[in-house]
């Protein structure tokens, strides 16, 4: 097992010091959420009825394209808004969507608390500057959004070309990006996370979807998670990382950026 992969029973300040400076690569918390309710979420997004695509973005020549990568989702995502203007329908459909679609989890797993509120709550318990729902535009954010790969078929998509998520959107000041993901179904076979230990990569830079780069060659030796239903997984999102491909079942999973600010206040969103 990698020593910089650390598995606990709890979210500890210490520990998310030492993701935040890169001297662990992922933070492990199995047990995060019941089976009870990874089984009672899985349904409900499995036949939610605003399923709809998760499209990763990818910067190329300045612009942002967004690529189908296997993934759907519910819940809205910060991404839809990036080359629309502030007054767009885009804009107006993400920050109108936000609010309600985190109460619509919370909702359906009353009485139970919902994972990202129990997340969102730990976490501002334990970090001693707080942390609390992004308002990047002074609106609040979505939080929580639903990773649903159901499509397998698709999956090698993730597998093939490793990524980062690093929010180009001039204005917002982080010093980091993380992302926290609460496993709610896993398939037997596949599905691991795939993780590199390299330092995060510049958010001014950019790798190209392109079959002329071959990230994985140029790489070192990654580490294989698998993490199991009901585990939280915290990683740095800003190191190349990747989703093992997987021919049966799905892959669901309930997920937010968690940015680092300058003054260490930590920003969750969608
Ligand atoms: O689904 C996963 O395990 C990883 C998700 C991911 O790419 C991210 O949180 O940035
Ligand atoms: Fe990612």
């Amino acid at each position: 097992m990698n020593s910089k992969i650390i598995t606990n029973d709890k979210i500890t300040e210490d520990l998310l010091k030492k993701l935040f400076n890169e001297e662990i690569l992922a933070l492990r918390i199995p047990n995060y959420i019941s089976n009870y309710l990874s089984e009672k979420l899985t349904n409900f997004y499995l036949n939610h009825p605003k399923l709809e695509c998760h499209p990763h973005d990818l910067k190329v020549n300045d612009e942002i394209q967004l690529v189908d990568y296997g993934v759907d989702r519910v819940g809205v995502s910060y991404n839809t808004t990036f080359g629309h203007l502030k007054n767009s329908p885009n804009y107006k459909n993400y920050f109108n969507k936000a609010i309600p679609a985190i109460r619509e989890i919370r909702q359906e797993c009353a009485p139970n608390i919902a994972p990202f509120d129990k997340l969102r709550l730990e976490l501002d318990e334990i970090w001693s500057p707080g942390a609390s729902i992004a308002n990047f535009e002074g609106k609040k954010m979505h939080v929580g959004i639903a990773r649903i790969m159901k499509r397998p078929e698709k999956s090698y998509m993730v597998e093939k070309q490793p990524h980062y998520d690093g929010l180009q959107q001039k204005g917002v000041k982080i010093r980091g990006q993380f992302s926290a993901n609460i496993y709610i179904a896993m398939p037997n076979t596949g599905g691991e996370l795939e993780l590199w230990d390299v330092p995060g990569i510049p958010t001014d830079q950019f790798i190209e979807d392109s079959s002329e780069i071959n990230w994985r060659e140029i790489l070192p030796q990654s580490v294989l998670v698998k993490p199991e239903v009901g585990e939280l997984v915290i990683i740095n999102t800003r190191k190349p990382h990747a989703v093992r491909n997987f021919t049966e079942n799905y892959r669901i999973s309930l997920q937010s950026f968690i940015g680092v600010k300058e003054d260490e206040h930590l920003m969750i969103w969608n």
